[in-house]
């Protein structure tokens, strides 16, 4: 396979590297581009050097099967033609296309035959709150359909890319040397705090990231009935997010069904023994592949429904891995077989 990466030195185009040496993706030819602030810079891969390209309107996809996409909303409508036009299929890890008719949105364990036919030759990645708790949801809407979501989500720096993590590590060491905090990134101080905003208000007082939730969960589930309110927050936690979900099926469900069901969901790890202190916390699901669901229980408030805790690593499942899953699918199916 021929691949390009683009935004190859943020924190998901690394991440993309990373996964894509160590799962032993096949590639040809590897090329790398990113913005004039990277652009020059080397990164190795398997040994060999690589040199960042500046993105540009010209003919440097042609020949590229894939190209994995992390540079941001307006990057991605800006240069989508340029990436696609001699055929390069597109992973975009952006919110650009996400809601555009013709553009598959995909979890490739839940949805994975809708990238199949991709109309635009543009693939989109949900966002990253989205995609762990699709993975959850998806064996409890095959038990009966799914009417409502409450969410609350505990959002680590990383999803608002490298330096963001930097800026967390910078605050650790300035709090403990007394020195004035860094809060560029979040605008308020992470260090010691939670932040109930992430990305711009809405009309309907729902943050971007909250409506994210709510209409990506619809697309993806193929169900415009369902309705999701989330409160989304940012949280002093490195690189994985959290997530309590509530949920109400049209059928009363029990936790056994559900606990049954889920043990059978690709990408999904129960991690649910509380008595043992055993449940998923984001320390732990770092740097890991699957979704972990612990807490599991019926809902004390609303009697046939069910509540639990979520974790999963947000720059690997929440984004690089869940874009190399889907062309990994595709691959599968021979949608590249020459
Ligand atoms: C965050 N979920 O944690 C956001 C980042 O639509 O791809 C991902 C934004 C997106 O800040």
């Amino acid at each position: 396979m021929k691949i390009a990466i683009v935004g190859a030195s943020g924190a998901v185009g690394r991440e993309f590297l990373r996964l894509l040496e160590h799962r032993d993706f096949p590639i040809d030819e590897l090329r790398l581009f990113g913005s004039s602030r990277s652009a020059g810079s080397e990164i190795t891969f398997r040994g060999k050097e690589y040199k960042i390209k500046l993105l540009a309107q010209n003919d440097d996809f042609k020949d590229i099967d894939i190209a994995f996409v992390s540079a941001g909303g307006q990057t991605a409508l800006d240069f989508a033609s340029t990436i696609t036009k001699h055929g390069a299929l597109m992973i975009d890890n952006s919110s650009a296309f996400r809601m555009d008719p013709e553009v598959p949105l995909v979890v490739p364990e839940v949805n994975g035959a809708d990238a199949l036919h991709p109309a635009k030759r543009i693939i989109a990645n949900p966002n990253c709150s989205t995609i762990q708790m699709i993975v959850a949801l998806a064996p409890i809407h095959a038990l009966s359909p799914i009417e409502r979501v409450h969410v609350a989500t505990y959002q680590a720096a990383s999803g608002a890319g490298h330096d963001a993590m930097l800026e967390l590590e910078g605050q650790v060491r300035d709090q403990a040397m007394g020195k004035p905090l860094q809060t560029k990134a979040f605008g308020n101080q992470l260090l010691y705090n939670l932040i109930p905003q992430i990305d711009i208000f809405t009309d309907n007082d729902y943050t971007k990231e909250e409506m994210k939730m709510y209409n990506e969960t619809c697309k993806i589930l193929h169900n415009d009935e369902i309705r999701v309110s989330a409160t989304c927050v940012r949280v002093p936690v490195l690189r994985a997010h959290s997530e309590a979900i509530w949920v109400k099926c049209a059928e009363p469900l029990t936790v056994e069904a559900v606990r049954e069901a889920m043990s059978k969901q690709k990408g999904l790890l129960l991690m649910d023994d509380p008595a043992k202190r055993s449940y998923p916390m984001p320390l732990h699901c770092s740097m890991q592949e699957p979704v972990y669901v612990g807490r599991l229980r019926a809902d004390l408030a609303e009697p046939g429904c069910v509540t639990f805790w979520c974790v999963a690593d947000q720059i690997m499942k929440g984004a690089a891995l869940n874009a190399i899953q889907i062309a990994e699918y595709l691959i599968q199916e021979g949608a590249f077989a020459k």
